[in-house]
């Protein structure tokens, strides 16, 4: 057997049948030397294996964190706790290509902020779309609170599809937080500043700062934020800061606390004390109550203006139409959640030892019995607070934010100064258990633990500060994702896992198996708009258009395709000033065969995954020779993956040569190609044997595979009978070189079909007559 031959059957071998276990030292030790060497206790053991995930195995929940000032999401598994996937939102990710093609180029120009482009965010709260208060495992959004914008994430293909600016706000941090039928997406103010964007001294802090809530309207069906449904309550020039909709009997309702209802303003330059002294002199700051549902109703019976394309309700409209109230909440306070059963709002002062449980029904009542205790300086009803109270409970320092546990009334509540979670009930006020954390904890997380039906078992503290729990790499540390095991009555802590990539305020976990993410686009996929795209192509179908307007300004449209392992075309030709649009469609079907595309001095740089189409458009302002390649190995043949932009100087002529090749070929060589052929054919043969003779068409992955592999060995005939066409007039140059291309494609088939093939004996496939 020839060089080429025994290559196709090593890969053969390599990838059907599995490699004998070599032994080694390791493996040979037992359980108690290792725990002896590594200093292992038996605690640790049993955490270990709460967490190991062995090769091949599943997690039970997935978590999507916020990428803080990344601006992305992370995703990682629970209880492994492995990363998956960053996701890019408001920052471009060159591995997706984000910020890169024309399509995401497109979702990242919707967050520009007065003609800017922002290519930072600072994410802080992700939330997964919700249906009757539960995750649906359709879309998560996520705020950035340094620009008041939401990103809608689709977890059909995990990608960002939308970004909205809020039109009225400079800041923001109540988002996002859903409406438990995802109906809004709620958005309240940080930092107080004008509606308007013309300047406002800050003596007039109080009558021209404003801060805000908006309610953005959420089409479920096109899975879009509609700005020109969505609403916004005036709200007070206090820092307001987190949000949650009501459920259950508070549904129609949504509470956002605040901080600094001071009105402070500082001015460390001017000699006024600093804004955390002035922000914390009172020792209540105010809860808000809105009505989001009576809002809407007014809003829809055209009873509400509008500024800067969205619908504003003035604080006066809204205390007529009672659409807005304050409660007093301990000073400075952080977290406000909402109870699974919706009956209960848990507030917790950064400043206070106390969480305060407010009741909706005495709220309600009170607002009904107009048991106010005054107003604020807008008129605001303030509400009495001991009225509206179900309890306080003493926790420890620094209570910050809430999250539920499966077992009613069990609720876990993060101590920033103390460094621990409280495991507390909050029906009937006391606290059940403690754990430390490392260190100073901000928000924590409980699986679907914001949702009408948690689901208990782990809880994962998101710690500000790593200090000592890591190998140092430098000042700037990771920060510490904590997961706890809150099955039992004691909280155990098991795993450490450093989260690389900014601030992640907080995450949420939904169960794997609501998510039904694609491995696959529809052909010719515009994935950022969700339609066909304009620049599809297919095999065969691959074109370069070259168009001039009047003025002699020229474009290039380039539809190409890739599939292992050619870029089509391989030589593009333009001329200096042309502008350059390249459309790649990736022909595959395959699960996991994504092509990259990459290009010398452009800033071009694309992921195509199986399916997709993506345009990538760029001035060829300067002539030369620009090599592009693909950018994921994704077949033996990856590195010959690869073209050549030619930028010719203006009014290049070509002059008549001919290509010249490095080898010659005789006919000795086409014969010897031949042979490898047929060879590698009896070994497809023998593939294609064991595959019909199983049930294949009952694996969906499987019948992906011998799709493309029959695509495949289609292209095998076709270069096939070019080479011996140019076999019998002769020409062994052309001849031996189809063959080798007919090789190609018989490789890339047998490539899939042993894939297949192994795909069927490890899912006890079986034979069939
Ligand atoms: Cu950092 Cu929810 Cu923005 Cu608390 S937030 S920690
Ligand atoms: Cu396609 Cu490498």
């Amino acid at each position: 057997m020839n060089a080429i031959g025994k290559r196709a059957l090593s890969l053969a071998v390599g990838m059907g049948i599995g490699l004998m276990a070599s032994s080694s030292a390791w493996s040979q030790s037992t359980l108690e030397e290792v725990m002896k060497e590594r200093g292992l206790t038996q605690k640790d053991i049993l955490a270990a294996a709460k967490t190991y995930t062995p090769t091949g195995g599943r997690d039970e929940y997935i978590a999507v964190s916020s990428g803080g000032q990344s601006g992305q999401l992370i995703i990682y598994g629970i209880p492994s706790m492995r990363l998956l996937k960053y996701v890019g939102v408001f920052t471009p990710e060159p591995w997706q290509g984000y910020g890169f093609d024309d399509e995401s180029k497109a979702v990242l120009a919707q967050g520009r902020i007065n003609g800017k482009d922002i290519t930072f965010g600072d994410t802080h709260h992700p939330a997964f779309s919700e249906t009757k208060g539960d995750y649906d495992g359709r879309y998560v959004f996520i705020n950035d609170k340094a620009n008041p914008r939401v990103a809608v994430v689709d977890l059909h293909d995990f990608e960002t599809k939308q970004i909205v600016v809020n039109p009225l706000f400079k800041s923001e941090h109540g988002g996002a937080f859903v409406t438990p039928n995802t109906e809004y997406i709620m958005e309240a103010t940080q930092y107080a500043a004008p509606y308007g964007d013309d300047f406002v001294p800050l003596e007039e802090f109080n009558d021209k700062y404003r801060g805000g809530l908006t309610y953005w309207s959420f089409n479920n069906k096109k899975g879009r934020i509609e700005p020109e449904n969505s609403f916004t309550l005036e709200l007070g020039p206090y820092s307001q800061d987190l949000s949650d909709a009501g459920k259950g009997p508070s549904y129609g309702w949504g509470f956002t606390n605040s901080f600094c209802t001071e009105r402070y303003v500082g001015g460390i330059e001017k000699g006024r004390p600093p804004y955390e002294a002035g922000c914390s002199q009172k020792d209540t700051d105010f809860l808000h109550v809105t009505n989001w549902k009576k809002a809407e109703e007014l809003v829809k019976a055209g009873k509400v203006k509008k500024l800067k394309g969205m619908y504003l309700i003035p604080m006066e409209q809204a205390i007529a139409e009672g659409l807005l109230y304050l409660i007093p909440e301990p000073k400075s306070p952080h977290g406000v959640d909402v109870t699974p059963d919706g009956t209960k709002i848990i507030v917790a002062g950064k400043l206070d030892t106390h969480v305060s449980v407010f009741s909706f029904d005495k709220i309600m009542k009170a607002i009904k019995g107009k048991k106010f205790e005054g107003t604020d300086p807008y008129g605001v009803p303030i509400l009495d607070m001991k009225a509206t109270l179900h309890t306080q409970v003493q926790l420890g320092l620094g209570p910050l934010h809430t999250q539920m546990d499966s077992k009613p009334c069990v609720a876990y509540t993060s101590l920033y100064v103390d460094s621990m979670v409280a495991k507390w009930d909050y029906c009937e006020g006391k606290v059940l258990d403690k754990i430390s954390i490392h260190y100073n904890i901000g928000h924590l997380m409980t699986m679907e633990g914001d949702t009408v039906s948690p689901d208990g078992k782990y809880l994962v503290a998101l710690n500000k500060l790593a200090i000592d729990r890591f190998n140092p790499v430098g000042p700037l540390h990771p920060q510490n994702h904590q997961l706890i095991d809150i099955s039992g009555d004691k909280m155990q802590l098991l795993y450490d896992m450093p989260l690389p990539l900014g601030e992640p305020h907080y995450v949420a976990a939904i169960k794997a198996d609501k998510l039904k993410p694609a491995i696959r686009y529809k052909s010719g996929w515009n994935s950022r708009t969700d339609s066909r795209h304009k620049w599809r192509s297919r095999a065969g179908r691959e074109k370069t258009e070259r168009t001039c307007d009047a003025a002699g300004k020229c474009t290039v449209h380039v539809k190409g395709t890739l599939i292992r392992s050619h870029i089509t075309p391989e030589t593009i030709e333009v001329f200096e000033g042309d502008t350059v649009s390249i459309h790649l469609t990736n022909l595959e079907r395959a699960q996991d065969e994504t092509h990259g595309f990459a290009m010398y001095g452009q800033n071009v740089n694309l992921s195509v995954e199986p399916g997709k189409t993506v345009s990538a458009t760029f001035v060829a302002d300067k002539q030369g020779v620009y090599p592009y390649y693909c950018t994921e190995f994704c077949s033996a043949l990856h590195l010959e993956m690869q073209g050549y932009l030619l930028v010719k100087p203006k009014g290049y002529k070509a002059e008549a040569t001919t290509m010249k090749e490095g080898e010659a070929y005789t006919q000795a060589d086409y014969d010897k190609q031949v042979k490898t052929n047929l060879e590698t054919q009896a070994v497809i043969d023998s593939v294609v044997g064991y595959i019909t003779s199983h049930n294949f068409k009952d694996f969906p992955p499987v019948v992906a595979l011998v799709e493309d592999a029959t695509d495949q060995l289609g292209f095998a005939g076709e270069a096939k009978k070019k080479s011996e066409d140019f076999a019998a007039k002769k020409d062994w140059q052309n001849a031996t070189l189809w063959a080798g291309q007919w090789w190609q494609y018989q490789v890339k088939t047998a490539d899939m079909g042993l894939r297949a093939k192994t795909y069927l004996e490890e899912h006890g496939a079986k034979k069939v007559k």
